[in-house]
């Protein structure tokens, strides 16, 4: 089955800064290949306050804003675009729950961190979110799927 890449769901993942500063990319990145999403964009980046409070915008009221937003723009960040069937609700599933001390193990922040605050990793809430998040960061190739994966 072929299908264009514009018709496939795809989310934005992105590993925060203590993330990057654990040196946990690796891991991260992993867990989603093993799961077998496809990796179709990816840079290491210095998010700027303006885009930070952009992507954050639904929670300016929160009292804790000001805090997350010297987070994500306290060191580069990993932006990734992984794409698949259901890969949005999945990737969440992968991540875990806001709270890492509520996240299950087995998940990224249920294994790999304590405190909301530090939770080392973001994913799209929906698939429109997901586009939205991405749109326009993309270049275009092709991967060669194999029947082993997808049928
Ligand atoms: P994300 O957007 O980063 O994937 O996280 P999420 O959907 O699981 O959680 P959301 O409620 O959208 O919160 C966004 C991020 O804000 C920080 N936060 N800190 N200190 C606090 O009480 C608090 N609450 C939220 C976290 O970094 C959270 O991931």
């Amino acid at each position: 089955r072929i299908v264009a890449s514009s018709e496939v769901e795809q989310t934005y993942i992105m590993i925060k800064p203590d993330g990057v500063q654990r040196g946990l990319v690796g891991e991260i990145i992993s867990r989603f290949e093993k799961k077998g999403f496809l990796l179709k964009g990816l840079k290491l980046f210095q998010c700027p306050k303006d885009l930070a409070q952009e992507h954050y915008k639904d929670l300016k009221e929160r009292p804790f804003f000001p805090n997350l937003i010297d987070y994500i723009t306290s060191g580069p960040v990993v932006c990734m675009a992984w794409e698949g069937d259901g890969v949005v609700a999945s990737a969440r599933k992968l991540i875990g729950a806001t709270n890492p001390l509520q996240a299950e193990p087995g998940t990224i922040r249920g294994d790999l961190a304590v405190q909301t605050g530090r939770n080392v990793v973001h994913g799209s809430d929906s698939p429109d979110n997901g586009k939205r998040e991405i749109e326009g960061e993309l270049a275009q190739w092709e991967s060669v799927q194999t029947p082993w994966l997808i049928e």
